[in-house]
């Protein structure tokens, strides 16, 4: 099995929990390297990029209002990527199932999801599932710049007319 990349968010209820260090201490039983990680305050509209495939879903609506922390009052997620061997399937079989009240008991939602009684799957972290499902998350969250490893092919680009900020 070749070395990957995989997508890692730990949602709004995983930080307002405090359980950030206990998810982090449980991912790093996979030996794999973090290579990059960010606190992200998540848009409406990069909450339905990023879950564009559950549009039709009854519980769509309430999932954005998850994923933006509308639900918990707290807009704040830690997107990270780890890298190494077989690293989509080793980080997947550690979070568990979908449903936390289905994922066994030791994985990291059986541990910390619950179900609301609203009926969303509160279920602490988001992971890749395949590794086109990978790529595609890795680059509508990171930048090239924020990687610490050449991951995808990239192209130059020159933006006088962005706008940005620096440090005054
Ligand atoms: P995954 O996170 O295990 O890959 P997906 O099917 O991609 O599962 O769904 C994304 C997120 O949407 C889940 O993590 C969960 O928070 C929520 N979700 C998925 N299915 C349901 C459902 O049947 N009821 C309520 N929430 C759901
Ligand atoms: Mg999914």
């Amino acid at each position: 099995m070749a070395e990957q990349a995989t997508l890692v968010i730990i949602k709004p209820d995983g930080l307002k929990k405090s359980l950030t260090g206990n998810i982090l201490t449980r991912l790093s039983e996979t030996r794999l390297k973090i290579v990059a990680a960010k606190v992200v305050r998540v848009s409406r509209e990069l909450a339905e990029k990023h879950y564009a495939h559950l549009a039709k879903k009854p519980f769509f609506e309430e999932l954005v209002r998850y994923i933006t922390g509308d639900l918990h009052g707290d807009n704040r997620v830690l997107a990270l990527v780890y890298w190494g061997e077989n690293a989509i399937g080793k980080i997947h079989d550690l979070a568990g199932a979908t449903n936390p009240e289905q994922a066994v008991p030791t994985t990291i939602r059986g541990q910390y999801g619950r179900i609301l009684t609203s009926g969303v799957f509160e279920n602490v972290i988001h992971t890749s599932s395949e590794p086109e499902e990978a790529e595609r998350e890795i680059k509508l969250w990171f930048e090239p710049h924020d990687i610490v490893l050449d991951l995808y092919p990239v192209r130059e680009v020159l933006t006088p007319e962005r706008k940005s900020q620096v440090w005054a």
